[in-house]
């Protein structure tokens, strides 16, 4: 999964036009190296980061989806807490919703199920403005599954197939470094609900913690390799923003996990 940010930090020193062109013109490179799927957020989910209102997300991420639709075949996935951006992302093209809520804001649910969209349902402890302040669980591992179980129950009560759905243990939402690192020791306690897993783990300031310095190609070279230990404990979809590394590590997985 390649991850297309359609935030102003991300396309904006052109017109709406033109960032509109780039970020489709990204998605696509994405898809050509590998990516099965371009997921495309309009709010950025960073700790700190400030809500962005409905207009402006609807705004940033529609003409990208009905853009990359048109252009190519590629699942496309939207990544929003908002149900009205869930509906209307789907109408014009999006296979998937990528919520870090987890359906729970008001109205999201029904709108995943009316699109009859692929959902990823993912744990976050807490909001993105403040989730990084003081993370606390007893055992994040059974917390997060049994969290992620009672959303998937509450999908299938609202009527949304249990093959819609995969779910994401959500490194980096309101976890401290030794929590994320459970998490990946223990993916196979996510891989045994029977569903997909997704991880995402790419860039994030994890790894800043776990070496101690931060740049750039640091913490590209740990996400490509963490996204390999995932891939080999079962995950079965890595959110990147460096796919074709990423597609490289997970070719060798595969190689090395799957029998000749
Ligand atoms: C939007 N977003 C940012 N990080 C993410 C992660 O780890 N998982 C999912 N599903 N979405 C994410």
């Amino acid at each position: 999964m390649g991850i297309l940010n359609v935030t102003p930090d991300s396309f904006s020193d052109g017109g709406a036009y033109v960032e509109t062109e780039r970020a489709i013109a990204h998605a696509l490179a994405m898809a050509e190296q590998g990516a099965a799927v371009i997921d495309i957020g309009g709010e950025s989910t960073r700790p700190g980061a400030a809500p962005v209102d409905e207009h402006e997300e609807l705004a940033r991420v529609l003409p990208v989806i009905e853009g990359l639709r048109a252009q190519s075949d590629v699942f496309i996935s939207v990544d929003t807490i908002k149900a009205r951006v869930m509906r209307e992302a789907c109408a014009v093209g999006a296979d998937m919703i990528n919520d870090v809520m987890a359906l729970q804001a008001p109205g999201a649910i029904e709108a995943a199920r009316d699109s009859g969209a692929a959902v990823c349902l993912m744990h976050m402890q807490g909001e993105p403005r403040t989730m990084q302040s003081a993370p606390v669980y007893g055992d994040v591992v059974a917390e997060v599954r049994d969290f992620l179980q009672a959303r998937v129950e509450a999908c299938q009560a609202a009527g949304i197939d249990r093959n819609r759905i995969c779910l994401d243990p959500g490194f980096g939402f309101g976890k401290t470094l030794e929590h994320n690192l459970e998490l990946m020791r223990r993916l196979n306690a996510f891989v045994a609900c029977d569903l997909p897993v997704l991880v995402g783990v790419s860039r994030k300031s994890m790894f800043v913690k776990l070496h101690g310095h931060d740049d750039m190609d640091s913490r590209i070279h740990a996400s490509v390799t963490a996204a390999f230990w995932a891939v080999t404990q079962g995950a079965r979809i890595i959110r990147s923003h460096d796919v074709a590394r990423t597609v490289e590590a997970l070719t060798l997985a595969s190689a090395l996990t799957d029998s000749p």
